[in-house]
């Protein structure tokens, strides 16, 4: 596999690492390439949305664990925060969703279809303001999300109520799709904050294995600076 730099053993299995390099994402909005391996979402001001998607589908057949470096600003006040996504929206590369409290990714209210968001889609939301409309809590959160809606009823804030990302430090973010158990494992900073079992092929996808995925995020009046830095890519 000419993609692959080296293996190595993990556990019983082979994982390939596939390079990441930033000219392999396709921007949008306000996302730019900072030329340090890392590409910037949203600057810090108002109503900004930015979006990446790496040019290179996904398969869900196949075993992968993605990481990266993210960064949510330093304002423990600023907003809205940062999406993973992994979409099949008939827009493919140029599917975005709304602003604001939206991430880039989802629309204003779960059952109104109005506006722009992403679907069929799952997506990890790291969240840094309270959003009523959301069923956000006050504190900063993380949760898991699906076909563009940014509505949650379960969330990670780590027992804190004073859990905050925006502290002006990278955080380590590590995905991992397991296809023989349908299992999706989410860390940050080493902590498990996400861990679902769903068929996302037939459930999600409509039998579709090969997906696009990237980040989105936005801010609305109140802002922060948003990006994410390239670490590493694992194929089985
Ligand atoms: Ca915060
Ligand atoms: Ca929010």
């Amino acid at each position: 596999m000419k993609c692959c730099i080296f293996l190595m053993t993990f556990g019983l299995t082979i994982l390939a690492f596939m390079p990441l390099q930033a000219q392999d994402f396709a921007l949008m909005g306000t996302a730019t390439d900072l030329k340090n391996d890392c590409i910037l979402l949203t600057p810090d001001k108002p109503y900004q949305e930015g979006l990446a998607y790496h040019r290179r589908k996904i398969d869900l057949n196949q075993f992968f664990e993605i990481e990266f470096d993210v960064y949510f600003g330093d304002k423990d006040e600023g907003a809205d925060g940062i999406t993973f996504v992994i979409h099949n929206d008939p827009r493919g590369y140029g599917a975005y969703g709304t602003w604001g409290e939206c991430m880039g990714y989802g629309r204003w209210r779960k059952n109104s279809f109005y506006g722009d968001y992403i679907a069929p889609s799952i997506a990890i939301e790291f969240d840094t303001y309270q959003n009523l409309s959301q069923n956000d809590p006050p504190q900063d959160h993380i949760a898991y999300l699906e076909n563009g809606t940014n509505y949650h009823t379960t969330y990670f804030d780590n027992n804190d109520e004073n859990f905050n990302l925006e502290d002006d430090r990278l955080h380590a973010f590590r995905l991992r799709w397991n296809p023989e158990l349908h299992l999706l494992s989410v860390y940050l900073d080493e902590m498990l904050v996400y861990e679902g079992t769903k068929d996302l092929i037939n459930e999600i996808f409509k039998g579709e294995s090969q997906v696009i995925w990237g980040f989105t995020a936005s801010t609305g009046r109140k802002h922060n600076k948003q990006y994410f830095c390239l670490r590493r890519w694992a194929k089985r």
